[in-house]
């Protein structure tokens, strides 16, 4: 299966969304779906997944307050994902594994792309050339801005926690990711499958397992 320049791995499923939408959740969720039918999982996340793109990670989310510039971010994203897709993604798939990603290159085109304004051509230029392979399956959690500050605050309340780098653009920036994150589930309405995150956790759950449900029997 292929996805223009990109081969498709229908047994890769990532989790799309902005901060605090639940991805984590519900990531548990499907893992555990999956592991009760007998299935080998692997469950990763982005930027990271491997220690040398969790050193990159490190680097992304506290730059030590030096201003990072949109295509540093762009290229410390793709680094740490040419490594993870090579040393996790793809073995794991290859042994016939399931491989669940708390996001995935969709997050670069809603995050650089749509909020940080780079353009979109570069982006696929390094989504083809880097990485080379498109999930199967997306669930794109998606929450409005406020919802996700609140719960992402009350998080860091109970874990004592602070907002990361990132997390601390304002809402005009997450504005943008969830519009970036709208437009490739237009774009990519077979893939891309949005659910409502606004919703209790364990019905967002039942949601994703549904749609892995629906998913696995076109599989068969
Ligand atoms: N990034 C990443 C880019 O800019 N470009 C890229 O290419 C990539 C890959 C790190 C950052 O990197 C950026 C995006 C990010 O800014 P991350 O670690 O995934 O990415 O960061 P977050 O999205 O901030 O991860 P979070 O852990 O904050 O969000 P989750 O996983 O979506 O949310 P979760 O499950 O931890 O839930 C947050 C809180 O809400 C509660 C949970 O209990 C928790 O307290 N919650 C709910 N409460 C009520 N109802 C529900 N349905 C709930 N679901 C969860």
């Amino acid at each position: 299966m292929s996805a223009g320049a990109l081969v498709v791995q229908p047994r890769l499923l990532t989790l799309e969304g902005g901060e605090g939408a639940g991805k984590t959740t519900v990531l548990r969720a499907l893992r555990d779906a999956l592991v009760q039918e007998g299935c080998d999982v692997v469950c990763t996340r982005e930027p990271g997944g491997t220690p040398l793109a969790e050193r990159i990670r490190g680097l992304l989310l506290d730059a030590g307050g030096e201003p990072v510039h949109a295509h540093t971010e762009l290229l410390l994203m793709f680094a740490a994902r040419t490594q993870h897709v090579q040393q996790v993604i793809l073995p794991a798939l290859a042994r016939g594994a399931w491989v669940i990603s708390d996001r995935f290159t969709d997050s670069s085109y809603a995050y650089q792309g749509a909020a940080r304004g780079l353009d979109t051509g570069f982006i696929e230029a390094l989504e083809t050339t880097a990485v080379g392979i498109s999930p199967g399956l997306t669930l794109l959690l998606d929450l409005g801005v406020a919802s996700a500050r609140a719960r992402t605050r009350g998080r860091d309340l109970l874990e004592g926690g602070a907002p990361d780098r990132i997390e601390r653009e304002r809402d005009e920036f997450f504005e943008r990711v969830r519009e970036g994150f709208l437009a490739r589930a237009a774009q990519f309405p077979g893939r891309i499958r949005v659910l409502d995150a606004s919703l209790e956790a364990d019905r967002v759950a039942e949601a994703a397992m549904a749609h892995l449900a629906a998913y696995r029997r076109g599989l068969a």
